[in-house]
């Protein structure tokens, strides 16, 4: 729904059971189910990017210990979409850093035969491949994209204090030529940057007002990387992340909100909350990029204690009730 900022703060400072409350009631309204949809990351283009992004441990302005790694083949990305979907997961996330790569480099095309492998397997697929024009966004959607990863990370005012090497204009763009070409937006941000909670209302305030909203908000607590800006950046507030969950499930109800990284600093019971106010997807498999996520078997351990199950491939509940 269109929010302005003075209701994303009346909403987000409501008394916490209040808030969450109601942040029930929407989602139970349009995610009537028990199901939370698992995706699986891969990283097929590691580190040595030419970003500055201050969060982020694949930056080449970073003295992280991340080893850089090329582009990866069809072949070598095959078999971790097969093992993907063996697992249970509905969604194929391959993500790449770099600025952007532009048609007609041997990268892009090789991305593209990729996607048509990998789209062949039933799963959504989604990649993160940086910035793109409308030619290339086509591509993307004819080769089988799904959905489109590209965060606004933080709010508009915050931005250029963690990225210096692109502008938060240029993140819009690249979503606007997401939206034309027809594939999804998988469109949210990090939490625990440095950034205000009026930052954080001001992103959300951003997503809410996309036309139409994100299919799915990737919510992320800040993973701190030894060797980048945000190294020592205080952990998020459980609550604080909780009453994110809540907002956003209500100013877009018919997104998906996914917990995303970060999880490995939650407890069970944080995560657990954090599933009741309205996130129904985490990501899943022991990695997430280049960072830990939890265990596949705890996750599941996890949903079947809280009596929730994965969601399953093509299920009618990958689609909220209007
Ligand atoms: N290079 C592409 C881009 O920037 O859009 C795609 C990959 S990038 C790693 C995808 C997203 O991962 C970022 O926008 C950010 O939200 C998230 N991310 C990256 N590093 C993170 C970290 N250390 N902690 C939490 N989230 C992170
Ligand atoms: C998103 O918002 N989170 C995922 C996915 N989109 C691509 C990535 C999280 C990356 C966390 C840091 C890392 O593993 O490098
Ligand atoms: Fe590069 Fe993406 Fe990391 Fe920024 S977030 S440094 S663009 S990989």
């Amino acid at each position: 729904m269109k929010a302005t900022f003075a209701q994303l703060e009346e909403i987000y400072h409501r008394p916490f059971f209040d808030l969450i409350q109601e942040a029930r009631r929407v989602h139970q309204k349009h995610w009537p189910g028990r199901e939370v949809q698992l995706c699986t990351l891969l990283s097929i283009k590691t580190g040595a990017c030419s970003e500055d992004c201050g969060y982020c441990s694949q930056s080449a302005h970073h003295n992280t210990d991340l080893k850089p790694q090329p582009l990866m083949t069809t072949e070598e990305i095959l078999p971790h979409a097969h093992a993907a979907r063996a697992n249970g997961s509905t969604r194929f996330c391959m993500g790449a850093a770099w600025k952007g790569v532009r048609e007609g480099d041997r990268r892009f095309e090789s991305v593209l035969e990729t996607i048509r492998e990998v789209s062949k397997l039933g799963m959504e697929v989604c990649v993160t491949l940086g910035q793109l024009n409308d030619a290339e966004a086509r591509k993307l959607k004819e080769a089988g994209v799904t959905a489109y990863n590209h965060n606004i990370d933080t709010s508009p005012e915050y931005y250029p204090e963690i990225v210096s090497t692109h502008t938060f204009e240029d993140r819009l763009n690249t979503i606007g030529a997401v939206q034309r070409a027809g594939m999804s937006v998988c469109c949210g941000g990090i939490l625990g940057m440095g950034e205000t909670v009026n930052d954080r209302l001001r992103m959300l305030e951003v997503l809410a007002n996309f036309d139409p909203p994100p299919e799915s908000v990737p919510i992320n607590c800040l993973v701190a990387v030894e060797g980048t800006p945000l190294e020592n950046a205080e952990p998020v507030k459980i609550f604080e992340l909780v009453r994110m969950i809540a907002t956003a499930r209500i100013v877009l109800p018919h997104s998906k909100i996914r917990l995303s990284a970060g999880r490995t600093s939650l407890t069970r019971e944080g995560q657990a909350l954090c599933l009741f106010a309205g996130a129904n997807s985490i990501f899943y498999g022991d990695k997430l990029l280049t960072t830990p996520n939890p265990e596949a078997n705890e996750d599941l351990d996890l949903l079947s204690t809280l009596g929730l199950q994965p969601l399953e491939p093509h299920s009618p509940a990958s689609v909220p009730v209007a």
